[in-house]
């Protein structure tokens, strides 16, 4: 019964908490990250140095970006393998709720170990205490409520014990895995308890493949057995089971063509012939022309976002089956539903499938609408700005692309740029982007025939994950080579881990793809009739409003500032020396990419809803909003 404080005991469990998937054994918990300020250095500080046991610590930056590098770790180890984060008091612990909910949506286990104020309220208020007049009990911690999956607060050291426990039934459940709140009142971070031995043995938690039932399983093939041509949707889930393999030959066997939604991409090979890519709102032609195409879904692992199934304009007089570990998902859209680990219950299914004898009707469908696509991104690759040059998206402020092309000497497009990065990187080299337009034109058209090598956090879409994601990724694999793909406006907004992946010789390679502006967001805003408002980075004009000249912005040099190799790209053959001269460079890079505003692709035949004005103050306005009633009449109702 050793005695010891409550962070010495935390510090303790965490180095003795296993994984085993597949029999697979791996140590879950690899180290902390964090910032310290008070309500942690010196309690769960003092711990990790007296006794950090194989436990590492990190230093990050910003607490937002520390926690989403782990996340993305987190990710990366098919989440098998976590870096806590833990904070100081008040804003550091806030500054980690964004991150906390990212992971909670995207179902990566991320454990938060916020410092929160006395529990015996001693010398209240504390500096960064957030106080309450009508509940003295409410603290900044409080806030990790709505968006994590357990939530405790530590305000007698023995309760560290069932806390802990709890902690690790969720992180490791593949149906709960996301964020965990853990606080730690900084006073009892410091008090002490006679912990039994057992409470630090090793634990080894297995990480079941539980199979639907046989019955889920049966009214599923009945539905499938039912219809001509079903689509299956590959999402996350199936990347988490590694059910990949599984899903390409249940498809095969059936020849039942599939998509990839953004957490799914690269769960198989793009290469895979039945594979039609990205479908949805984000879809390239083939996948939103076959998914349209189908009287029957089979979502494995999938969220259904509205991203997915097109605000719910699609599938609209499809059958609904669904695989999922989570119950929660597996009833959306109303579906038939299996419950259970997408490669075991896909197993099933095949057998039950094959008891009926089943077979699609598709023919060649799917090979026609692939060879279209194949056309149209060999357009989008050799997209140039010269005489015939007409940008993909309309709705503009007409002055942007000839005022961006003169400012920058640049006559990049974007989707070229991206096209030629994709062909000259290693084939084994890791993605990695959340928000903006990048991950439209990445779902579209990102291939790659490396597993899980795609990491795209587009659940929460949460700016600032790119490059702090990009950090993570490198961690949980230093022998390949990280590229994140950053907008200049998430650029912007969160960059500081830039820092520790050159204290922590971690090199990652950001692309930059400055476009002056919320580049999507102004195309969304000028597409329904909304003026050119707030979205391009431009300054404020004698008018008092923000559409005077752009800013003009040197992101290569503001990098290099932190010791970044870095670059500015304007056409290119500047591109190609970039890149190459990136991959011989042993710290982080940076490609600042003057991309032409407008030359990301726009949708195939999808349809966002995003709540227009229903008093519309032009013509154009009144045309969205009539066109926003029609489609909302056609689609599903929940
Ligand atoms: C934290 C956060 N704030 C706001 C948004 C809403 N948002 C989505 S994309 C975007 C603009 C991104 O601009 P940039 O990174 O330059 O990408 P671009 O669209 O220009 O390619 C904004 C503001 C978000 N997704 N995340
Ligand atoms: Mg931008």
């Amino acid at each position: 019964m050793p005695r010891m404080t409550m962070a010495q005991a935390l510090v303790k469990f965490l180095d003795n908490q296993y994984v085993s998937f597949d029999g697979e054994e791996t140590k879950f918990v690899d180290g902390i990250f964090t910032i310290f300020g008070h309500g942690i250095v010196v309690g769960l500080g003092q711990a990790m140095d007296a006794c950090p046991g194989s436990l590492k610590l990190y230093q990050g930056k910003n607490e937002q970006g520390m926690a989403h590098a782990a996340m993305a770790y987190a990710k990366m180890n098919n989440r098998r393998k976590i870096i806590a984060c833990s904070s100081s008091i008040g804003p550091g612990s806030a500054n980690m709720i964004t991150a906390a909910a990212t992971a909670t949506v995207n179902n990566v286990p991320l454990l938060l170990l916020p410092a929160d104020t006395f529990a015996s309220r001693q010398p209240d208020p504390v500096l960064q205490q957030f106080e309450q007049p009508h509940s003295l009990s409410i603290t900044t911690t409080d806030a990790y409520r709505p968006v994590v999956r357990y939530w405790d607060r530590i305000v007698r050291p023995e309760m560290l014990m069932s806390a802990m426990i709890n902690a690790m039934r969720v992180l490791t459940n593949p149906a709960t895995a996301g964020a965990v709140c853990i606080a730690l009142p900084q006073d009892v971070e410091g008090e002490s308890y006679d912990y039994p031995d057992e409470f630090f043995r090793k634990r080894i938690h297995l990480i079941p493949r539980r199979p639907a039932s046989d019955e889920e399983v049966d009214s599923v093939a009945d539905v499938i057995a039912s219809s001509k041509k079903p689509f299956v949707i590959c999402g996350g889930g199936v990347r988490y089971s590694e059910a990949g393999k599984t899903l390409v030959d249940f498809c095969e066997k059936f020849n039942i063509p599939y998509g990839e939604t953004q957490a799914g991409k690269s769960a198989t090979k793009s290469s895979e012939r039945l594979n039609m890519g990205g479908f949805g709102v984000t879809g390239n032609s083939s996948g939103n022309e076959i998914c349209q195409a189908a009287d029957c879904v089979i979502g494995v692992g999938t969220r259904f976002s509205d991203f997915t199934t097109s605000s719910k304009s699609y599938f609209t007089n499809a059958k609904i089956t669904t695989i999922n570990v989570s119950d929660f998902d597996a009833y959306k859209l109303g579906a038939v539903h299996a419950v259970g680990d997408a490669k075991a219950t896909l197993e099933k299914l095949e057998k039950a499938l094959e008891k009926l004898n089943y077979k699609s009707k598709w023919t060649d469908e799917y090979d026609k609408a692939k060879a279209g696509w194949k056309k149209e991104l060999s357009r989008l690759e050799n997209y140039r700005y010269d005489d015939n040059f007409e940008p993909l998206i309309k709705a503009r402020e007409k002055r942007t692309i000839p005022e961006f092309a003169e400012l920058y000497g640049t006559d990049l497009t974007q989707t070229s740029a991206l096209i030629y990065i994709m062909k000259h990187i290693a084939p084994d080299a890791i993605a990695v982007g959340s928000a903006g337009s990048l991950p439209g034109d990445m779902q579209r058209i990102w291939e790659t025939d490396c597993l899980y090598s795609y990491n795209m956090e587009y659940g929460y879409s949460c700016m600032g994950y790119e490059i702090a994601g990009a950090l993570g990724s490198k961690m949980a694999h230093p022998d390949r080579e990280v590229y994140s793909f950053c907008g200049d406006g998430s650029f912007l907004m969160l960059h500081s881990e830039l820092v520790t992946s050159i204290q922590e010789g971690m090199k990652i390679n950001v692309c930059l793809f400055d476009n002056a502006g919320f580049g999507c967001i102004n195309n969304l805003e000028m597409s329904n009739g909304v003026g050119n408002l707030g979205t391009e980075f431009r300054k404020r004009d004698s008018d008092g409003k923000l559409l005077g000249n752009l800013v003009k912005i040197d992101f290569a040099k503001c990098a290099e500032g932190y010791g970044l190799k870095t670059y500015s790209v304007r056409n290119l053959k500047e591109l190609a020396d970039a890149l190459e001269d990136s991959k011989k460079q042993t710290v982080s890079t940076l490609i600042d990419l003057k991309v032409l505003p407008k030359t990301m692709t726009d949708g195939y035949d999808s349809w966002w809803h995003t709540g227009l004005s229903s008093v519309p103050a032009n013509e154009q306005q009144k045309k969205a909003y009539e066109n926003m009633t029609e489609k909302l009449d056609k689609a599903r109702k929940y």
